[in-house]
């Protein structure tokens, strides 16, 4: 068949280095950029196939998030903007591991088991991070798409979230918004604009925001946007690519762990700061006091800010609607407790990994998941969409209401309910800082952070640990749990969990107790019985 020797012709372009075995982890594959052409042709291949099955266009990204530049990763994108199912994860691990005669057989077993119709129209949409090695990873994509006869449209430099948005928009016929750069800028900035223009009287210095690029993609499409927000948001921008390494010293990632400022950003007392990763689809915001304290706000700070800000509308709109929050073991356990304790919102906590969290927030009338990594965003219901927007339009609608059901409604216009997406989340948080009237110390202050600290252990076959409960307990192997709890009961408002790293041959190692010595004290404890 004429289809299939065109594959075998152009994956001998792409040849697969005899006996490398790599696996479609948490956020697709990822690993030394050198390792991955192969891998990149392939899910060329597996998209085309992925969107002749679900006839819509699916996203190929290129990047390796918060990893080191050398890195580099793909993931693949399913129509509405989501992760792509397990069961297609699972061919991406074979097919990626077929050795090179037999791709054609692997591939064939693919399009027999999920019956694909070979001659239904196929549409893949490909970004590509900032990395020395995208343009040409996103080549081999390419490739991969072409040699199956079907058509790749190539955004080229993209944030990872921005093209989960492109291919949303374009299997929703245009009510998501359009599936351009403009179209994104255009929809986010116009909510923003809209949600902060009642606003009395915002000074400059409420305008005004120190972001971190990490010297990435972010940067540079922070920049693209800046015009949109007519002069609304004034963002400073650090670590724009034009001189630092990609995540190198900076961005989401290094602040969150090191808990401290990232490099190259000049900051004074009080300044509003934020950091994204190198793909930006995750934010940590940040500042110094009068002290010279660094103050960090992650993930468990923006979703306590964000229920707080959607239960009031909620409120004030007499909408009857479900906020639910959803965490990840790495919660910060004062967050939960606020958010259970004083607000009483449903918590739900789920596994490590974005689809999870994505999953576990459908379930409800409005979902706010966030990773204490700060990456996160929030999901409307169709259902909770239809009564806000009913509410906006009802002309017997009070006063009250009506603002109210206005502002949901241009909040749900600024969110990526795709996935997190630092752009939109910064915006959003801007805009809620405004029409709360808040400063980030107002915020910071809402509950205390519990001190914690992560490590990682390298140790010779992470897979010997298995957890449950969402990761917050060790089952195997024997005893670990046991050694963990009795360590636990030694300090004060103490927890401690261990997990096998999805994408680092690490175990991780997180705990919490009353002061910073002893949640360090716990962490190295808890660490040394990983061995
Ligand atoms: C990936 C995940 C992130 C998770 C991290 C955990 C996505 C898009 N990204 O970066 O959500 O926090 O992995 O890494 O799902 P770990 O398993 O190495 O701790
Ligand atoms: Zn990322």
């Amino acid at each position: 068949m004429a289809l299939f020797e065109k594959v075998s012709h152009y994956s001998a372009l792409h040849p697969k280095p005899v006996g490398l075995v790599l696996q479609y982890g948490t956020s697709g594959f990822r690993t030394n950029a050198k390792q991955l052409d192969h891998i990149m042709y392939r899910m060329g291949l597996l998209a085309v196939l992925r969107s002749k099955k679900t006839k819509a266009t699916i996203g190929v990204m290129v990047t390796a998030s918060h990893n080191p530049e050398e890195d580099n990763g793909v993931k693949l994108i399913d129509p509405m903007g989501e992760m792509v199912t397990p069961l297609w994860e699972e061919y991406a691990t074979q097919l990626a591991n077929a050795e090179q005669e037999g791709l054609v057989t692997a591939l064939n077993d693919i399009i027999e088991r999920e019956a694909v119709n070979m001659s239904q129209d196929a549409s893949v949409f490909i970004g590509k991070d900032t990395r020395p090695s995208s343009e040409r990873l996103s080549q081999a994509v390419l490739d991969g798409v072409s040699s199956l006869g079907a058509h790749g449209h190539d955004y080229g430099l993209l944030t990872t979230p921005q093209l989960h948005f492109m291919v949303r928009c374009k299997n929703t016929d245009g009510s998501y918004g359009n599936a351009t750069m403009e179209g994104y800028y255009t929809k986010l900035s116009q909510a923003f604009i809209q949600l902060t223009k009642h606003v009395p009287n915002r000074t400059d210095d409420q305008k005004r925001l120190l972001v971190d690029g990490a010297n990435g993609i972010g940067a540079l499409k922070m920049r693209e946007m800046e015009p949109f927000l007519q002069n609304e948001l004034q963002v400073l921008l650090y670590n724009d690519g034009s001189q630092g390494k990609l995540n190198y010293l900076c961005g989401a990632d290094h602040v969150k762990v090191l808990q401290k400022l990232p490099q190259g950003v000049e900051i004074a007392a009080g300044d509003r700061c934020c950091s994204f990763d190198g793909d930006a689809d995750r934010i940590v915001y940040y500042f110094n006091d009068s002290a010279g304290k660094f103050h960090l706000l992650d993930g468990d700070k923006i979703a306590t800010l964000i229920s707080i800000y959607l239960k009031e509308l909620l409120t004030q709109a007499g909408l009857d609607l479900q906020v639910a929050v959803v965490q990840t073991a790495y919660a910060n356990g004062s967050s939960t407790r606020y958010l259970e304790e004083t607000m009483k919102v449903t918590v739900r906590c789920v596994k490590t990994g974005v689809k999870h969290l994505h999953h576990a927030a459908q379930e409800f009338d409005i979902g706010v998941y966030f990773e204490a990594n700060g990456h996160g965003t929030v999901l409307f219901s169709k259902a909770a969409e239809g009564r806000i927007k009913q509410l906006a339009l009802d002309p017997n609608t009070d006063d009250e209401k009506k603002r109210a059901a206005c502002l949901l409604e241009n909040t749900i216009n600024l969110i990526n309910q795709t996935v997190g997406d630092a752009i939109s989340d910064m915006l959003l948080i801007e805009a809620v800082l405004a029409i709360r009237d808040m400063t980030v110390q107002q915020w910071n202050a809402i509950y205390t952070d519990l001190p914690n600290r992560q490590l990682k252990v390298k140790v010779a076959d992470r897979r010997v640990i298995d957890t449950t409960d969402a990761e917050r307990r060790a089952v195997k192997p024997a005893g670990l749990q046991d050694a963990i709890d009795v360590l636990v009961k030694k300090y004060q408002m103490s927890r401690a969990f261990v997990r096998p790293s999805g994408t680092e041959d690490v175990v991780r190692v997180y705990a919490e107790a009353d002061t910073q010595e002893n949640a360090d004290a716990l962490a190295h404890e808890v660490s040394v019985t990983v061995y």
